[in-house]
């Protein structure tokens, strides 16, 4: 399927490449510029509510689309935008509100580029000569009523006639689009290469609601290739290293001196309360594990998005056990550079160094954790721990083991 769709589009190519070998090309827009840099742009952005971490599994999703595309298609042109980050949910910091940021403060780039064909959407501003940057076609993808027909799940879409987009464009206001397509979409991502495919002269095209395509295939050798390339910015992976061995005394990747706990709060204390524990029953599990698994430990290493008062609740009740409880608190400055998404990413990456790890259930932030310390090598059975409710079942979490 996938290889009919991109013969498809390497015909296209072909026609646009000629078009340009005569010599015209629509003077009335900027796509004269862009064949002549013979590269395409694909742009996405995700349901506003998305947090950061299901947004890092919608890239790879794209990311994985794209790279595989262009193993199959010679002479690809296509390039993935990445959407700047702007006004995530959780983003409670002053610092975070304001500006978009580009990826470059989370990640590192040339890594992502290692991988799959990614720029940035200031390196396509930078190659834009109008004031405004002007995208060919945008697809807004919505949900079938019903996703099943007569209780199969078929891979569909269908263009319809109305549909929502409240102009967003990750928050720029010198973003526009020339067309807007409405589309009912369900199935795998690279069926995204069929809407593609029906204006093959587009040079641009963006698809709004990212998350609604699935992955191709969760879990194989190129989710991890792709997972692996998704390296965190240098400066942040530093700051979590020198916290690593300054106050959890080690100088390694996969450390023996820590326990790491990933406690989500907030809304999902609120919204998922039959899952989670109470405050003293987290204290009991995270005694238990210990003495369990790791009974030379001493120091517990705390990420969460709870409030003070409730992290300083639970210091308490783990000191009284006799251990030693740390956090990380970025300073003004630190908080001022890497933003509450990059402090998160920090707690994430010293998290993922510990020698066991007990997560949230069904958090994705957690899921990122378990991602590292697959990559990193640690014993599967040190990884997929959770914390569990009080009372009622406590399912073990889904092992998603590494495949090299
Ligand atoms: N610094 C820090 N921030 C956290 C922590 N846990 C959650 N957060 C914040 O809350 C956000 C959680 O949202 P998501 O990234 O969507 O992950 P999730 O809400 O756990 O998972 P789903 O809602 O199921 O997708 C993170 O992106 C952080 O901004 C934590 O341990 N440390
Ligand atoms: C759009 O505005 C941003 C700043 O808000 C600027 O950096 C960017 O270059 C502009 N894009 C274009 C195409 O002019
Ligand atoms: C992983 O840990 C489990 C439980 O401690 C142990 O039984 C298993 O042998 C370990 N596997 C490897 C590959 O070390
Ligand atoms: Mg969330």
């Amino acid at each position: 399927m996938l290889y009919s769709v991109i013969i498809f589009i390497t015909f296209s190519l072909l026609s646009a490449e000629q078009n340009l070998e005569q010599g015209f090309c629509d003077i009335s827009s900027n796509s004269c510029e862009n064949i002549k840099s013979n590269q395409k742009f694909l742009f996405y952005d995700v349901n506003p509510p998305e947090g950061f971490n299901l947004r890092r599994d919608v890239y790879m999703r794209f990311a994985i689309m794209l790279a595989e595309a262009q193993k199959i298609g010679k002479g690809f042109s296509w390039r993935l935008v990445l959407p700047p980050w702007h006004r995530l949910y959780h983003w409670k910091s002053e610092t975070s509100a304001s500006t978009p940021i580009p990826w470059s403060v989370f990640f590192d780039i040339d890594s992502l580029k290692s991988y799959a064909p990614v720029v940035e959407l200031h390196e396509v501003f930078s190659k834009t000569t109008d004031e405004l940057l002007e995208i060919d076609r945008l697809y807004v993808l919505h949900n079938f009523e019903d996703a099943f027909e007569n209780g199969v799940f078929k891979e569909k879409w269908e263009i319809t006639q109305d549909c929502n987009y409240v102009d967003r464009f990750w928050g720029y206001r010198n973003v526009t689009v020339k067309e807007i397509v409405c589309v009912k979409f369900q199935g795998k991502i690279s069926k995204l290469w069929e809407l593609v495919a029906l204006h093959p002269l587009d040079r641009s095209v963006m698809f709004s609601h990212g998350e609604i395509p699935l992955h191709d295939s969760y879990g194989t050798k190129s989710y991890w290739d792709c997972r692996k390339s998704m390296k965190f910015n240098k400066d942040l992976t530093r700051t979590a290293k020198n916290f690593i061995s300054q106050f959890l005394s080690c100088k390694t990747e996969k450390c023996s001196t820590y326990i790491s706990i990933h406690w989500r709060r907030q809304d999902f204390a609120r919204s998922r309360q039959r899952d989670i524990p109470s405050l003293q029953g987290t204290i009991k599990q995270i005694h238990k594990a210990i003495e369990n698994y790791v009974p030379n430990i001493e120091k517990v290493f705390i990420a969460s998005d709870a409030s003070t008062t409730e992290i300083k609740e639970l210091e308490r009740g783990l000191q009284v056990l006799g251990y030693k409880v740390y956090y990380y608190v970025p300073s003004k400055s630190d908080l001022a550079r890497y933003k509450d998404g990059g402090v998160a990413i920090i707690d994430q990456i010293i998290c993922s160094h510990a020698a066991y790890f007990i997560g949230t259930h069904e958090s994705t932030f957690t899921y990122r954790i378990q991602e590292e310390r697959e990559i990193l090598g640690f014993n599967s059975s040190t990884t997929f721990n959770r914390l569990c409710p009080h009372t009622g079942k406590c399912e073990k979490p889904s092992m998603w083991t590494i495949v090299n």
